[in-house]
């Protein structure tokens, strides 16, 4: 069935070389509709031109996200000719046939290689123009379908020897590139979003770059390795070589570490916090932190997020510990911790980290965003009668960043902006708290008086229970369970207070 072109509709990105088309057509007086830019060339080419917006009454809108998209366009180009109903509603609604369109597609592909910004790419997704392609190619029957600027000249020469007329097999053809251009720009922004998806992966693809054989793994029997340049992060000034369980304490010393602005040390055991405390100068932080739990901090890892003096590496330098990071040293204060063989001494280098995590699971790996998020006095919502006191809103707040960086399940007790002590990786929440509570004991605390911070909300009063015979004052959970009431009906029996903050601080 050969077609006669009357009415054609062109919106092309690249206009160069569509001159001798529109010649073409002039010459055969089809009529041509056409959008902004693509209207603008064809009229300064010479050729008569309508605006697409005076076939649809409708301006181009967003910032020309929208000027095709309408049913006087798309009824023009999909109507079925020769099929009754289609064409009364033509007829009705006052749509012409559209026999021939012309698009070439916003470059997207060409934007993406070009180094645009997310933005400028998103804008290149081609929304009516592609939808322009998908409709001709869908009436391939009765339409004309060029999608590309290279199909111009195809075009052209057979416009000039068929007197714009085409056949069924030439109109099939075009569809058949259309549908093919189609499909790959599709392609293009799937594999466009899917990249991005994997931005996540920078730390994997740049540390494979560099790499450190590391002694042994977790045990002397596994290999290990680590992917990364340690270097570009601490500075070593004394030491041998990290093994695979220091770095594993030094990351969870560095977020945990994050958490403090004020004058804070840490000391860490299988990347959970045994002493942790913050004061007005560095080496009272030290001497609380270590009295937390003096028998776990041997062999530990030591963090202080102030410079390290004499007096504080001299007190330091009393135990023996495994790797001691901190943001600088006196040269006093080298000199005295450089004495003793076998620790490592880092200078921690002002690095960002990255905000994605990864562990291999099974299969696969399986990866998501870090717990960047803590709540202060400000997020702690009062739920019992009595009100924490603002020193216990204070530890409170240093129990909830210690929590957040313990292993679950976990409860931590703290006083005075100091870890008295934690209950940690538990199969319950109530041996957690136990643990807790006989740990800070047998150092010789009395929690009385000290606040307590759970990773998670209480399944059951038990906690609360056992808290406040304990004589722990103040108590902070995310709550969220079905059964907070039952807990805070136990805090007010027993006279403390107890604050929700609705963030809940797994560790696994
Ligand atoms: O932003 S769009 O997706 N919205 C539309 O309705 C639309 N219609 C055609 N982009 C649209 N187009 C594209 O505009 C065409 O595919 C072509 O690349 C371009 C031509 O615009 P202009 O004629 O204003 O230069």
């Amino acid at each position: 069935q050969s077609v006669q072109i009357k009415n054609a509709l062109i919106s092309v990105y690249y206009k160069d070389h569509l001159e001798p088309v529109i010649h073409e057509l002039k010459r055969l007086g089809v009529n041509i509709y056409s959008t902004g830019g693509t209207e603008t060339f064809i009229r300064n080419l010479g050729a008569d031109v309508i605006p697409v917006e005076d076939l649809t009454s409708y301006p181009s809108i967003l910032g020309g996200r929208v000027k095709t998209l309408h049913p006087k366009v798309f009824g023009g180009i999909l109507a079925r000719r020769n099929f009754d109903s289609d064409e009364q509603q033509l007829a009705e609604y006052q749509i012409p046939e559209i026999d021939l369109v012309i698009v070439d597609l916003y470059p997207f592909e060409e934007t993406v290689n070009s180094g645009a910004g997310h933005e400028d790419i998103i804008e290149k997704i081609d929304i009516g123009g592609i939808s322009l392609i998908r409709a001709a190619a869908k009436n391939y029957k009765d339409v004309v379908i060029v999608a590309s600027k290279d199909d111009y000249q195809e075009l052209e020469s057979l416009l000039k020897t068929q007197e714009g007329t085409t056949t069924y097999d030439q109109r099939r053809r075009f569809a058949l590139k259309a549908f093919n251009i189609s499909s790959n720009y599709d392609s293009h922004i799937f594999g466009y979003f899917n990249n991005q998806e994997e931005e996540a992966l920078p730390v994997f693809k740049q540390s494979i770059q560099t790499s450190q054989v590391l002694r042994y793994g977790e045990n002397p029997h596994q290999q290990g390795t680590f992917y990364g340049n340690l270097d570009a992060m601490f500075n070593k000034l004394h030491g041998k070589e990290l093994s695979y369980n220091n770095l594993v304490d030094v990351d969870a010393a560095v977020a945990l570490i994050d958490e403090f602005n004020d004058p804070t040390v840490a000391i860490l055991k299988h990347t959970n916090a045994c002493g942790i405390a913050t004061r007005t100068h560095i080496k009272d932080a030290w001497v609380d932190a270590l009295a937390c739990d003096p028998v776990s901090a041997f062999g530990g890892v030591i963090i202080a997020n102030d410079e390290i003096d004499a007096a504080t590496a001299t007190e330091v330098s009393k135990i023996f510990f495994e790797v001691l990071i901190a943001p600088a040293y006196t040269n006093e204060a080298i000199d005295i911790l450089k004495a003793k063989k076998n620790r490592i001494i880092l200078v921690r280098q002002p690095v960002e980290l990255p905000t994605k995590q990864f562990k291999t699971l099974l299969n696969g790996v399986i990866e998501q965003d870090k717990d960047l998020v803590i709540e202060g006095p400000d997020k702690m919502t009062a739920v019992t009668t009595k009100q924490a006191t603002e020193q216990e809103l204070k530890d409170l707040y240093f129990a909830n960043k210690v929590v957040k960086h313990t292993k679950s399940n976990t409860i931590v007790l703290a006083k005075n902006n100091r870890l008295i002590a934690s209950g940690v990786g538990q199969t319950s929440r109530v041996d957690a708290l136990r643990q807790a509570i006989e740990k800070a004991a047998s150092f010789g605390f009395d929690v009385k008086g000290s606040v307590m911070a759970s990773d998670a909300f209480f399944p059951f009063p038990d906690c609360v229970e056992i808290a406040a015979d304990a004589g722990i004052s103040a108590v902070l959970q995310p709550g969220g369970s079905i059964k907070d009431q039952d807990s805070i009906n136990k805090a007010n029996e027993k006279g403390i207070a107890m604050v929700t903050t609705g963030v809940r601080h797994f560790k696994h």
